[in-house]
């Protein structure tokens, strides 16, 4: 049941029984994303008050510059899973290998991993734009009482349990899907409460919003520079609007709401494109599906791509349905 203004603790609770295997694990996992996301966006909302922006001096293994709230992020999200003992395995896009977590009392026996990006569009944390963390759940597939192994977190994504972001915003809200719709909760920051603010969320069959970095226009296969074209042609409801944040979570969480397809092309340069597939992709395709919308590498399926690496990358074609189908009519 859902009710507008329920808290997410309350949803959580009357939602349990819906939750695949309902043990109270998934329910305690989701708590503490709640709890960290709080802590997270206490950090970022002061960012611009003291010094703890620009590059901490390190370079991550996809050697991109951290930033300093990104290895901040990274360690909350990781603290607040392993010291609550909730899941047996971490795999972040900040850590070149994933995390085996034993626990105290249980010797690897909690059944779930989680994947994450604790801090995506961190290169807008310096201009004051919003920011968000995207985190994926799955089932381990080894056995109870071994420590995990690569294999819990090569799984394709159509056997994600969970998913969610964050969106660090005008307001922060955690949208999250257990395969059972999606739902947005707003947080109060006063009180420290998510409200139910966006329940059943649904992405508009159609949209008139394209986003995509066009300044990569040169490098992007002939497919989408002729839906480039197709998109700003003065035709039927054309031309769209062009509206590009730089930011995944915040681009896919607008386009949902307002109808609209991201775009992230595999490039000259970079023939996967940019986004990861297991912390990125795989878990806004789950959310995007879930709320009726479509997500693709241009071609196939992303959920259904099967995956061989932690930190592999995919283009990424997501949003309304009908303009992803466009998109792949345009690859074709
Ligand atoms: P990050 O994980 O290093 O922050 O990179 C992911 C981000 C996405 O949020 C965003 O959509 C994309 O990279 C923007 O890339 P570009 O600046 O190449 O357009
Ligand atoms: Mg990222």
């Amino acid at each position: 049941m859902q009710r507008k203004n329920q808290t997410l603790g309350e949803f959580i609770i009357e939602n349990q029984k819906d939750f695949p295997y309902a043990s109270g694990e998934l329910s305690r996992l989701i708590n503490s994303i709640r709890l960290a996301a709080k802590m997270v966006n206490h950090e970022v909302n002061k960012a611009g008050l003291v010094d703890i922006t620009g590059a901490v001096g390190e370079t991550n293994i996809q050697g991109e510059d951290q930033q300093k709230l990104d290895v901040l992020a990274n360690e909350t999200f990781i603290n607040t899973l392993t010291n609550r003992e909730i899941v047996c395995g971490i795999a972040s896009e900040e850590n070149d290998e994933f995390i085996t977590i034993k626990g105290q009392k249980n010797d690897h026996r909690n059944s779930y991993v989680v994947l994450m990006d604790p801090l995506d569009g961190s290169s807008n944390i310096d201009v004051n734009v919003s920011v968000g963390t995207i985190f994926s759940i799955y089932r381990r597939v080894t056995p109870a009482g071994t420590p995990v192994t690569l294999e819990d977190f090569l799984q394709p994504g159509n056997l994600q349990v969970a998913a969610g972001y964050i969106i660090y915003g005008t307001s922060t809200m955690l949208v999250y899907t257990t395969g059972n719709g999606v739902n947005g909760f707003t947080l109060n920051p006063a009180l420290g409460t998510y409200y139910l603010s966006h329940p059943n969320m649904k992405f508009p069959e159609d949209g008139h919003i394209y986003s995509v970095n066009e300044g990569n226009y040169i490098h992007f296969p002939q497919g989408i520079k002729d839906y480039i074209k197709y998109c700003q042609e003065e035709k039927e409801d054309r031309p769209y609007t062009s509206r590009y944040i730089g930011s995944l979570v915040s681009d896919i969480h607008r386009n949902m709401i307002k109808g609209g397809v991201y775009l992230y092309p595999s490039t000259s340069k970079s023939p996967n494109g940019k986004l990861r597939l297991l912390y990125e992709c795989n878990p806004m395709a789950f959310i995007t599906e879930q709320a009726g919308g479509k997500a693709s590498d241009g071609y196939r399926r992303i959920l259904d791509i099967k995956p061989t690496n932690l930190h592999e990358r995919t283009p990424f074609v997501c949003g309304s349905k009908n303009m992803v189908e466009k998109v792949e009519s345009f690859m074709e």
